[in-house]
């Protein structure tokens, strides 16, 4: 019978051609996406009490560790394993290089004309090169900075010493914010601030603002037409009295600026900005890749934004993680006491010598990493991830949280245990997985790495050779949660700090 005939072969061919299909190379596939509805995206997915950085941890359980969602009409990209992570920062990090165009980031940087937040482009590459030039100048290697940052530690212990002397319990965060700003102060405008400065108190205001209502990828970045709110009227406050003290402070120095001294980080852009109008600049393309007075601006401010509110937040984390854990302050203590003593303050030169604090800070970072979302980059052609394909104009959130909480790569993620970063006689630093990027890596890699990390040795040695740092007693220990925003900040707390014995009666030594 024909039409019998007719099915066989119909169900064969059917049949070689799903065998065909399954046996042909499969093409790159897109991510698994969250359900996602007209407009509004996968908003209703993303309701959850959990920070963004802890719910997009969670939601791998469902989705496996790459996965994709929408925020309003942006395709978004979750990544949570370093092995794509690296694919993205390092192995493709030129075609992940740029970043998305945000209401909030827009405001505080006039439309990207920073470093952090500014798009990928030439003129972005150029200014980059310069700001690392002019941070190398005057970071990492220069003497002088080792003697600004000991200068605060300084006047840091001089301050604990005070509140000790009367049994005060102190919120640190002013007194640790001031001397991380005195750092970056002297480093851009050869400046500093003393305790109650109208500006300084100033500088705490809108910073705190800024960092309360930037680059939260909250609804006023999301749907701005919908939610002009009040948080971005905050932001815009915020911006207007920052920039006016930053334009005051670079205006006072363009007045007596001389092509022949170079006394600090912003004289360096200047001239990086003078010998770019005579000279071209013929390896970054033909397109004009001049540096505006805006965007010198918007560079200080990222260095003054970054060098401050990163700093600041680590050491508040770590005297947090220091006064839960009494034990590990004095194993650094002894370490300090047999390896630099009590007749002089540690130095740079004492890094090698000091693992176990070296381990301590390590840990701070990858527990609480500062910023545990990173800031999102965006693809500039189709490409892909892993097996994932990728389209241009994806944004790339690499979560940071899951891969320094990742379980299959760190024993114990939860607990605080600075001795995972040490080898097995405790004499040497190691790094035990590769899923540690508490500062980025690739051409985003933060400009500011090297500077920070001295100063959280610099200011932790100091203040544990002298002070036992603890609880002040009826108060509770803090809250390790954090609060999620632009940075993880810890919660407001109190320490008492205690003279250890032998430093009641000596005064602070200068390094
Ligand atoms: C912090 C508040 C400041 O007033 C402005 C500012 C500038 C640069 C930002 C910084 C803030 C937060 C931390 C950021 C930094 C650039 C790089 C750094 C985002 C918003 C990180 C952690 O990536």
């Amino acid at each position: 019978m024909p039409w019998v005939l007719c099915l066989c072969m119909f169900v064969l061919v059917g049949l070689a051609l799903s065998a065909l299909l399954k046996m042909a190379p499969r093409g790159p596939q897109e991510p698994p996406c969250l359900p996602a509805l007209p407009l509004i995206g996968s908003l209703l997915s993303l309701h959850s009490s959990d920070p963004p950085h802890v719910l997009f941890k969670e939601l791998q359980r469902k989705y496996g560790q790459t996965y994709s969602l929408m925020m309003g009409s942006h395709s978004v990209i979750i990544v949570n394993q370093h092995i794509h992570a690296k694919e993205v920062l390092l192995k493709k990090g030129k075609t992940f290089a740029g970043r998305p165009r945000t209401v909030t980031t827009d405001t505080l940087t006039r439309d990207g004309k920073d470093i952090a937040f500014g798009d990928y482009s030439p003129t972005w590459r150029f200014h980059r090169k310069i700001v690392h030039g002019a941070l190398c100048m005057f970071g990492e290697g220069s003497a002088s900075i080792e003697k600004i940052i000991c200068a605060e530690a300084h006047s840091l212990c001089s301050i604990l010493s005070e509140a000790s002397a009367v049994g005060l319990a102190l919120d640190l965060s002013p007194e640790l914010t001031r001397a991380v700003t005195n750092v970056i102060c002297s480093l851009c405008f050869n400046s500093s601030y003393c305790r109650g400065d109208p500006e300084f108190e100033t500088m705490l205001n809108y910073s705190q603002g800024i960092v309360d209502t930037v680059a939260k990828d909250s609804l006023v970045d999301i749907f701005p037409w919908i939610f002009p709110n009040a948080d971005l009227q905050l932001l815009k406050q915020c911006v207007s009295v920052r920039d006016q003290l930053l334009q005051r402070k670079y205006d006072e120095h363009k007045a007596d600026y001389s092509d022949h001294v170079q006394r600090d980080l912003l004289d360096a852009l200047l001239r990086a900005q003078r010998s770019t109008e005579n000279n071209n600049t013929a390896e970054f393309g033909t397109e004009a890749v001049g540096l505006s007075d805006d965007h010198l601006l918007m560079t200080v401010g990222d260095i003054f934004g970054a060098g401050v509110e990163t700093t600041t937040t680590v050491l508040k984390w770590a005297v947090a993680y220091l006064i839960h854990h009494p034990q590990t302050q004095r194993q650094i203590q002894e370490e300090l006491d047999s390896k630099v003593g009590s007749e002089r303050s540690p130095q740079l030169s004492d890094r090698g010598n000091l693992p176990y604090l070296e381990a301590t800070i390590r840990e701070v970072l990858r527990i609480r990493p500062v910023a545990p979302l990173l800031i999102p980059h965006v693809a500039l052609s189709d490409t892909s991830i892993g097996e994932f394909s990728v389209r241009k104009g994806t944004r790339v959130i690499i979560n940071l949280w899951s891969l320094h909480h990742d379980n299959k790569e760190w024993t114990n993620p939860e607990l605080f245990d600075p001795g995972r970063f040490l080898n097995s006689d405790g004499s040497g630093l190691m790094i035990p997985s590769p899923s540690y990027l508490p500062f980025g890596a690739g051409i985003r890699v933060c400009l500011g790495e090297s500077l920070a990390k001295m100063e959280l040795f610099l200011f932790l040695s100091s203040v544990l050779q002298r002070f036992t740092l603890s609880v002040p007693p009826g108060h509770c220990l803090p809250s390790l949660e954090g609060k999620f925003g632009v940075v993880l900040q810890p919660p407001k707390y109190r320490v008492n700090a205690t003279l250890r014995p032998g430093w009641e009666t000596n005064s602070c030594q200068m390094c």
